[in-house]
């Protein structure tokens, strides 16, 4: 039974989100279905709580046409690009209302939960308690006055709304109330004993960072969570005096992988649920973690007889462009516009997300390096080879597999090179190391490559005909053996490469072997498997980035900007007490030309200007690497301070300071002037 993260139905999916959860998901299943393993592979939306209810305020509809919207763009977006679910649901379903208020009632009338009263934040005015989310106030930290009652996006502080200063509500803009609310709490407390024995003694072999992250919440001790929360979008909690409060959409969401299960197949869910011979994985991202490895097998260990997750290998996140990906910023590519741009070339995009899986760390995505793993890898690497076998062989033998002749050394070396294949890759893929498994199978091309190098039959066709039979047939073997390699990764190569060597179906039984074409077998026509991007093409993307970000057309949150910020709900800050004319004046700011900048090695902060300020050179560091990158800002113009002293930073004299625009959010943008000027000049 393998899940992959439940997306919220209140944006697209991007590609930190396709490289975390779902391509790797995907290739899990696919090397599963094609051992011939009974495997059941479940997604869906996300469709309750706050991020949802937030996204509609925003766009002035309701959650209902939000979470519609969004579960048709995500289901289509997958399906286009491959990821093979077997079921894609949504939380709003029927079924799912039914096993949450299930779960809960089972679990109440059980007398697992602990009822506890607290005082929320009212709004008197909209007639609602507020979630974390939609109250506002001063940092007690920063100091900064947009912060959020779960957490001030400025200096990074989680929050709780009660250490808001001057808290007010983002409904109403009113000041809002303690009133007392009742909820439903989840006391894991109760069960951190046998969380201790089932992860840290039992699942030793759980990847470090999901182990590390499980380690510490319960060495700090696990505290009841609420399960219930008052909000007018979710499911009614079942049970007297709970109107008006619904399920908490974490305590509803991992019951939708059960409900999506039970839509597929209702007679017999609960062999993938119940029986213990089953195994269940969680294919997650890192800030999914608590709740997969402690909330949710908690909730399934109270119901007593569910099965209970035997990995949940969570990802780290992936960066674009040297940035972290952020939704609200629109730094982000999204799925369904790549699918869009690049119509037929999912495997790309499948090929490099794999070839840098955060598995281990954060990793980085950039165009150059999509462009340059496809030609020098896809195209020069893969695609050679088979175009090479397959075009030989046309041209020597009409398409038909030649006999295999007796075998020289390097023939005998070539195939015990590919031989233990199998088993390399498969001790990868069961160990969820999928960038390390995928590198085997492109390692694969290279011998061939390395085989038809030294071999060249081009040329042994004219001295020694009998020979170049048994290489062309060796190389062939080769090409059926990528095919099954490269399947779980690249599905749609694999499937126009079998069409190419006439063949319906490999097994992964096959992969190793060195007679899956038979001398005789009839090939189909070769063409090209994949093709090179250009430099216009990444040169566009990367535009489009710049430009989409700029206009930051859509606002929607990140997997970690979660139950999101909103850009507008920031208020400004306040004008500072006033300065005389003089103050002002013994400023000296005035405009340069960037001649060059750069990253500071070592530093994810700061970046080194060159500037022509009229006089000559200046260099000046400025703190902003994580809002630019360095090429963007070469020709521009920018204000500066010119008459600060210098300061040493990282080892580099900085003489000077580069003014910026900050936003209540964060953002920055440089500053610069409306017409070209002389660089000197001053800015009065
Ligand atoms: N929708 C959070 C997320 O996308 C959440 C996952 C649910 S999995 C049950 O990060
Ligand atoms: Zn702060």
């Amino acid at each position: 039974m393998v899940t992959a993260a439940l997306p919220y139905a209140n944006g697209g999916v991007h590609i930190g989100h396709l490289a975390g959860v779902y391509v790797p998901a995907d290739i899990y299943v696919r090397y599963l279905r094609l051992k011939g393993e009974e495997v059941l592979f479940v997604c869906g939306t996300d469709e309750h709580g706050v991020p949802v209810t937030m996204r509609a305020r925003k766009e002035g509809c309701t959650p209902q046409e939000i979470v519609d919207r969004y579960y048709k763009l995500i289901k289509k977006s997958f399906e286009d690009f491959g990821i093979s679910f077997d079921e894609f649901g949504r939380t709003t379903s029927e079924t799912q209302t039914k096993m949450a208020s299930h779960f809960f009632k089972e679990m109440y009338d059980k007398g697992v939960f602990e009822e506890i009263e607290s005082e929320q934040y009212y709004d008197e005015e909209a007639h609602t308690f507020l979630a974390d989310r939609y109250i506002t106030g001063e940092c007690p930290h920063c100091h900064n006055l947009g912060a959020y009652g779960d957490q001030c996006e400025k200096c990074g502080s989680t929050l709780s709304p009660d250490e808001l200063i001057n808290p007010h509500s983002t409904v109403s803009g009113s000041t809002p109330v303690k009133r007392k609310t009742k909820h439903w709490y989840l006391p894991l407390e109760k069960y951190q004993q046998w969380l201790e024995k089932w992860i840290l003694q039992d699942h030793k072999e759980w990847r470090s960072n999901v182990y590390g992250q499980c380690k510490s919440w319960l060495d700090m001790g696990l505290k009841p969570r609420a399960v219930s929360r008052d909000l007018d979008w979710g499911i009614p909690v079942p049970v007297k005096g709970a109107e008006g409060k619904v399920l908490y959409v974490w305590f509803d969401a991992p019951i939708g992988y059960i409900s999506n299960t039970i839509d597929h197949c209702p007679s017999d869910w609960k062999k993938w649920w119940k029986d213990p011979e089953t195994r269940l994985i969680h294919f997650i991202g890192k800030d999914n973690i608590v709740f997969h490895c402690i909330v949710f097998p908690t909730m399934l260990k109270a119901m007593g007889d569910y099965i209970l997750p035997d990995n949940v290998p969570a990802n780290e996140f992936l960066n674009l462009e040297d940035r972290k990906i952020s939704t609200s910023r629109n730094w982000a590519v999204w799925l369904h516009e790549y699918n869009a741009d690049f119509p037929g070339k999912q495997d790309v995009l499948r090929y490099v997300l794999t070839a840098n899986a955060p598995e281990t760390k954060d990793n980085n995505f950039t165009w150059k390096d999509f462009q340059a793993r496809n030609n020098n890898e896809l195209v020069a690497v893969y695609g050679n080879f088979v175009n090479r076998a397959l075009v030989l062989t046309q041209k020597y033998y009409q398409g038909v597999v030649p006999p295999l002749g007796s075998l020289t050394p390097a023939d005998e070396q070539t195939i015990n090179e590919f031989r233990d294949v199998k088993s390399r890759v498969e001790h990868l893929l069961d160990g969820f190391h999928f960038r390390d498994a995928q590198k085997e199978a492109m390692d694969l091309a290279r011998i061939g490559n390395k085989y038809l190098a030294e071999q060249e039959p081009w040329k042994v066709i004219k001295t020694d005909p009998e020979r170049v039979k048994t290489v062309m047939h060796l190389s062939l073997q080769l090409v059926a053996n990528l095919c099954i390699a490269f399947e779980p990764f690249l599905p749609f190569s694999s499937k126009r490469l079998r069409e190419m060597l006439q063949v319906d179906s490999f097994a992964w039984e096959d992969l190793g072997r060195t007679d899956l074409l038979h001398e005789g077998h009839q090939l189909g026509k070769p063409s090209l498997l994949f093709e090179k991007i250009d430099d216009s093409v990444v040169e566009a993307q990367i535009q489009k980035l710049k430009d989409m970000e700029k206009s930051n057309a859509s606002q929607q949150p990140t997997q970690q900007e979660q139950e999101s910020k909103s850009q507008d709900a920031a208020p400004v800050s306040p004008i500072q007490d006033p300065c005389t004319i003089d103050d002002f004046q013994k400023l000296d700011i005035r405009v340069a030309t960037v001649k060059a900048c750069e990253r500071v090695p070592k530093s994810n902060k700061l970046l080194k200007f060159t500037l022509d300020d009229g006089l000559g050179e200046r260099t000046i560091l400025s703190g902003i690497a994580k809002h630019y990158q360095p090429e963007a800002l070469v020709g521009k113009q920018v204000c500066f301070i010119a008459n600060l002293p210098p300061r040493k930073m990282a080892g580099i004299e900085s003489q000077g300071m580069i003014l910026s625009a900050i936003a209540p959010d964060g953002s920055l943008s440089v500053t610069s002037v409306e017409q070209p000027v002389k660089p000197g000049s001053k800015v009065e």
